[in-house]
Order: C-alpha cells, then sequence, then structure tokens
C-alpha cells in the first residue's frame, strides 16, 4: 500500500472527502422565529438532528455586514500583526492552526473571546481596534437576543414553566458566553485532488446552545443522528443555525441530542463564521429539568456543574465524546 503524505502546506491537518453536490442536505430545518409554530418546529427539529435554521430573526442585515466586513478586514492584517493579538491566555485571543490546548489542528485561523452580559469582556484586550470591537459588540448583542428567543421556545415547546427556565441560565450575571470568528482561507494546493483540508474537526459543542451565521461560504457539515452520516448545510448568510450543545442534552436527558459537526475548508472560497455560544454561569447545576422527567424516570447522567463540565471539556481532544464521562453506568 502506498501511503501519501499530506501536501506541506496542510502538514498535521487531517484530510476530509470534499463534499459533492450529492452530499448538500436539503431537509435542514428551517424555523420562522416571528410564527407562532416556531416553538413546536424548534422541538421538533432539536429533537431529530440537534440543529435547525432560524429565519425572519429580526436582525438586521447591517449588524451582520459590519461584523462581517471588520473581521475579514482583521484577518488580512499582515501575519506578525495578528500574533500579536495572540494567544493571549489560552483559549482567548486570536488563534491559527491550532484548536484548544490538546493538539487539535484546523486550516483556520480565528478570535475567541468572552462575553460579559451582552459584550467582549473588558478582560479581553483584543480586538483592541475600536472599529472591530464595536461592529462584533453589535452583532453580539443582537445574537445574543435571537439565543434568548430560541431557549424560550425550547421551554414553550417542551411544556416548561417559568418560560425563562433556559434563558434566564444564560441572561444572568456571570453567565459564561463565548463568541467565536473563524476564517477559514481557501485552501488550492488541493483543489482536483478530491480531498480538502479540516478546518475544524467534528466536534459537539459543550453549552446549551450555539448560533452560527457564515458568510455564505459552504463548509459546515453535520452527522445525521440516525447512521451518523455527515451532510452539507447549504450555506445561507442571512440565516442563523443553531446546534444543540451537550448541557441542552443533559438539561433534556437526552430528549434532545448535541450534534456533532465539522467545517471542510473550500479550495477556493474565505468562509467566514461568527458562533455565539450560550453557556450557563459555572456555578449551574446541568441535571435533566424535573418537569421533563416522567413518573420513576432516572437522570441518565451524574450530577455535575457547568465549571465540572468545562473544566474536563478542556483535557479532552476536540473529536471525544465529552459527555460519555458524565454517563451513569
Ligand atoms: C468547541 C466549541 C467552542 O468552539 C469552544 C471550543 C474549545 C476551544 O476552541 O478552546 C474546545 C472545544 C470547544 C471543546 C473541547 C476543547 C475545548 C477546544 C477543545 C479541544 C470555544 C468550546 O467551548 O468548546
Amino acid at each position: 500500500m502506498v501511503v501519501l503524505a499530506n501536501p506541506p502546506v496542510v502538514d498535521q491537518i487531517p484530510l476530509l472527502r470534499s463534499p459533492g453536490p450529492a452530499d448538500y442536505f436539503s431537509a435542514v430545518p428551517v424555523v420562522d422565529l416571528s410564527s407562532p409554530g416556531a416553538a413546536r418546529a424548534i422541538v421538533d427539529a432539536c429533537e431529530r438532528f440537534g440543529f435547525f435554521k432560524v429565519v425572519n430573526h429580526g436582525v438586521a442585515a447591517g449588524t451582520m455586514d459590519r461584523a462581517e466586513s471588520e473581521a475579514v478586514r482583521f484577518f488580512a492584517q499582515a501575519q506578525a500583526d495578528k500574533d500579536r493579538a495572540g494567544p493571549g491566555y489560552p483559549p482567548f485571543g486570536y488563534g491559527s492552526k491550532r484548536i484548544g490546548l490538546n493538539g487539535d489542528m484546523g486550516w483556520l485561523e480565528y478570535l475567541l473571546l468572552a462575553v460579559d452580559h451582552a459584550a467582549i469582556s473588558d478582560g479581553c484586550a483584543v480586538p483592541s481596534s475600536a472599529a472591530l470591537r464595536n461592529a462584533l459588540n453589535e452583532y453580539i448583542a443582537a445574537v445574543r437576543k435571537v439565543a434568548m428567543r430560541v431557549l424560550e421556545a425550547v421551554a414553550e415547546g417542551l411544556g416548561i414553566a417559568p418560560a425563562d427556565a433556559l434563558s434566564a441560565m444564560v441572561a444572568e450575571q456571570g453567565s459564561d458566553q463565548v463568541f467565536r470568528v473563524n476564517h477559514y482561507p481557501p485552501c488550492p494546493a488541493l483543489q482536483g485532488l478530491g480531498c480538502s483540508a479540516t478546518g475544524f474537526g467534528e466536534h459537539t459543542d459543550p453549552q446549551l446552545i450555539s448560533v452560527l451565521r457564515s458568510n455564505g461560504t459552504s463548509g459546515l457539515q453535520i452527522a445525521l443522528q440516525d447512521g451518523g452520516q455527515w451532510v452539507s448545510v447549504p450555506s445561507d448568510r442571512d440565516a442563523f443555525f443553531v446546534n444543540v450543545g451537550d448541557s441542552l442534552q443533559v438539561l433534556t436527558n437526552g430528549r434532545f441530542r448535541s450534534v456533532k459537526h465539522r467545517v471542510v475548508t473550500n479550495s477556493l472560497k474565505s468562509r467566514v463564521s461568527f458562533i455565539y455560544f450560550a453557556g450557563p454561569p459555572l456555578a449551574q447545576r446541568i441535571a435533566p429539568l424535573p418537569q421533563l422527567l416522567g413518573e420513576g424516570e432516572q437522570s441518565l447522567y451524574k450530577e455535575f456543574t457547568w465549571g465540572e463540565y468545562k473544566k474536563a471539556a478542556y483535557k479532552t481532544r476536540l473529536g471525544d465524546n465529552r459527555l460519555s464521562q458524565f454517563v451513569k453506568a
């Protein structure tokens, strides 16, 4: 057997089969956030896919466009200037190719930022440019509201009272919100070879939900819950895409499943994405909501706080099943 080494430019970055037209998933659930049926549709999508697309979300196109163009301007700087923006104390700041602390690599560069209430935390020195910081803050304030509405709709659809049972975890003082701007440059060296560089390797998100928006370059793939087949998500720069995270899986005692996802690099076009990760305060206990447990139904998971889960998550590799160590024997 002949084992071919990766072309040097993508050395150390795993390769994936390039997606073709047949890989596109036309059945992504679409939720109209302004419609009365939104809560039911969201619960249905979370049960079937752990993933859905949100339209009629009310966020102005200008807010998304400004954040995108400022981010593009940031990443267009000389490498030495960007390197000065990180890495701060990991994981926050600018990063390139290295993901997390345990050796994962992807064909991307990014800004990882802590969010305090509805804006980039004062403790994050990066980004220092006022124009980028303001544009991202405007976007974060808007996307955070979308996340709250989605979590309120989840509570409504599941019949949980009070209506803010889930959204309050994120609205609370000290909630652990993270914002990420990812830039996946094209990788022309692999064009025509049938394979693509892994932009961001397969993983589930640890938080409650994540809300993603991209510039319209495809690359996001999700694993379907029945069979685990990887499908490509058709991009839509006007919509948001929502993932169920591990914590919401536990809060629903496995009724919702956190969705495995990854990003495949495009050979010709840059992809820029924004992801807002809605996490609770570190002390928040993550356990099935009592209203969701049927008569005699036990939690599938051991007791833990978000802080404990996060600490354990940072010791894992990206593709590890992080929840498995918290599943009851
Ligand atoms: C995945 C979701 C978010 O991007 C993130 C990631 C974090 C990081 O990039 O620092 C982690 C990853 C993510 C889960 C396991 C650990 C931590 C990299 C990694 C290998 C910011 C997060 O919260 O968890």
